[in-house]
């Protein structure tokens, strides 16, 4: 018969190489009664294994955040990107440097599902939002706040009609943008 704390050890073992198969880590080290991976002697160890597991502990904790936010509607998650707002109203410029403070920049739709996810932070707030669209200095045109060329329009009706008098971009409640000027009071979107 094999004692308590063999079995103990074969299981640990095992789930250790099933981990790194996997790339899927349960806790083993830090969980009460199971002693800690660095006091099991002969077990197969390695500080890859180890990391790998403090790693999928991470992700797991990570994810377990992102669902409260998603749920409790602090953030907006499309492909890679994270949309999220303050609540607050202010002028491009500061709604600009706000999103760059948090780490972030304002949000600029790039297909439909992204201006989705804004727009639902719009109707959330029932607040207009500037986006991360404005007109460049030379060519008049509207570009992202990084120079590129627009991939994708949601122009509402007879816009963009400000003739070079409304440089930035506003999302209306139905997703469609319109210029505008800069100064208005307007909610701040961010992206992550
Ligand atoms: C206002 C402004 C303009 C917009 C028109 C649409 O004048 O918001 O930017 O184009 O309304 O009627
Ligand atoms: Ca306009």
């Amino acid at each position: 018969m094999l004692s308590y704390s063999s079995c103990i050890l074969i299981a640990l073992a095992a789930l250790s190489v099933t981990c790194q198969a996997l790339s899927k880590c349960p806790e083993i080290s830090g969980l009460p009664g199971i002693p800690e991976k660095d006091g099991l002697k002969g077990l197969p160890d390695s500080l890859a294994t180890k990391h790998h597991n403090a790693l999928a502990n991470l992700k797991h904790q990570l994810l377990r955040l992102e669902a409260v936010l998603a749920l409790n509607g602090k953030i907006r998650k499309v492909g890679g990107k994270m949309f999220a707002s303050n609540g607050k109203r202010t002028d491009f410029a500061s709604a600009l440097q706000s999103c760059e403070k948090a780490g972030g920049t304002l949000a600029a739709p790039m297909n439909e599902e992204e201006n989705k996810a804004i727009m639902d932070i719009v109707k959330q707030y029932n607040q207009y939002a500037y986006v991360g669209i404005r007109m460049g200095e030379i060519s008049g045109q509207f570009k992202y706040l990084n120079g590129m060329a627009l991939n994708y329009i949601n122009w509402h009706k007879h816009e963009p009609n400000g003739k070079g008098k409304e440089k930035c971009v506003e999302m209306y409640t139905d997703g469609t943008w319109n210029d505008k000027k800069c100064n208005m009071n307007r909610l701040t979107i961010c992206k992550f």
